[in-house]
């Protein structure tokens, strides 16, 4: 068994596996040399001969136990009909919102618009490096979907409450993220995704009031379907004040926690395994900080099912020379 799964099921301690969210990305030269040239981000998401080896070339690079498929949370939105471009600089643009021209979108349809995702997974499960490693493939969790689709970009620090003042409509729109979530979910393992993970990168938004509605209710509606196709499931639930309540409330295979958490009270208060938490920043000081900040984590974790990665994205201005030290560090541990 992969050792990622092996530390998700049968809750083995021995070696820490690592992987990194956004391992592949914009601080390796060889991922800017193909950006260059494929201005057009979703574009470039959409093309089966580009995106399998933008997944694999971090696993070229270091010992990761995991390749994650190069994609984007926003290719959902995209794939019901709503634009979304990325500009430069600025991230993403959606286009406004329209109903009836996202209720006329087919499962066939989103299937077909989103097929180059689902042959390039195709492509890295077949490959050799793969070979006793987990293909990771995500989606953004139903919450920060809406957060996008509504705002239109980014809410960066807060979102306007103005925008989920009509109860009907929004409850409309999670019904369809949520049918569209899985249906693009299904297609992913159907193609050889190994794990899901959930980004709920702006579950933090959400106040205790509107946990139930907003984040435990949809999203135990996914874990139960990814379940229910034997496929473990890791969420990150960025933010959340309470990981406690969350992990025993929508019940995930494993937890990715965010560099604002203390890790020994999740220690003391999760009993599922736990992944990542160390803030990205630290790959941007020096080895010795980032030798202090790595085992930090791995001591504490040493007799917890834990899976070595970052309480958020890589930074694009990491140097990988950094990334390389932490995962021999790691590995070495
Ligand atoms: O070259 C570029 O400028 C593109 C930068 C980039 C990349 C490399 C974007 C735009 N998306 C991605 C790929 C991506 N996105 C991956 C696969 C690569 C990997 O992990 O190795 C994954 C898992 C994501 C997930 C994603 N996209 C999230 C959830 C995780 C998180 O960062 O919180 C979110 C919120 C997005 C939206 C998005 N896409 C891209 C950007 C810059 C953003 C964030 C915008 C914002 O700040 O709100």
């Amino acid at each position: 068994m992969s050792p990622i799964k092996n530390c998700i099921l049968n809750k083995k301690t021995d070696n820490t596996p690592i992987w990194i969210m956004r391992q592949a990305g914009r601080y390796l030269p060889e991922f800017r040399e193909i950006r260059k040239v494929n201005p057009d981000f979703i574009k470039l998401c959409l093309n089966e001969n580009i995106t399998p080896e933008i997944t694999l070339q971090p696993l070229k690079r270091y010992e990761l136990d995991a390749a994650i498929i190069f994609s984007d949370i926003l290719m959902l939105p995209y794939g019901i009909g709503q634009k979304v471009e990325f500009q430069k600089g600025f991230g993403p643009i959606l286009s406004d919102l329209n109903l009836d021209f996202i209720n006329k979108t087919s499962e066939d349809i989103f299937t077909k618009k989103l097929d180059p995702i689902y042959k390039a997974i195709e492509i890295v499960s077949r490959d050799k490096i793969i070979t006793n490693k987990d293909l990771i493939c995500f989606v953004g969790a139903p919450w920060t979907l809406l957060v996008y689709m509504l705002n239109k970009q980014s809410p960066k620090k807060e979102l306007n409450k103005k925008l989920l003042e009509d109860k009907v409509f929004i409850d409309e729109l999670l019904l369809i993220i949520d049918k569209f979530l899985k249906i693009h979910i299904h297609n992913q393992i159907k193609s050889g995704a190994t794990i899901i993970q959930i980004f709920d990168s702006w579950a933090g938004l959400v106040n205790k009031k509107d946990l139930e509605k907003f984040i435990y209710k949809p999203t135990i509606s996914l874990i139960k379907f990814i379940k229910s196709l034997n496929t473990p499931v890791i969420c990150f639930p960025r933010n959340v004040e309470n990981y406690k309540e969350y992990v025993e409330t929508v019940m995930p295979d494993a937890v990715n926690i965010d560099y604002n958490v203390d890790p020994q009270n999740i220690l003391k208060n999760i009993n599922i395994p736990v992944q990542g938490g160390l803030d990205p920043q630290i790959l941007l000081t020096d080895k010795e900080n980032l030798k202090k900040n790595a085992l930090k984590y791995l001591e504490i974790f040493k007799d917890h099912p834990y899976i070595f990665n970052l309480g958020h994205g890589v930074l694009p201005t990491t140097d990988p020379n950094m990334m390389d030290y932490l995962v021999k560090l790691v590995k070495d541990f």
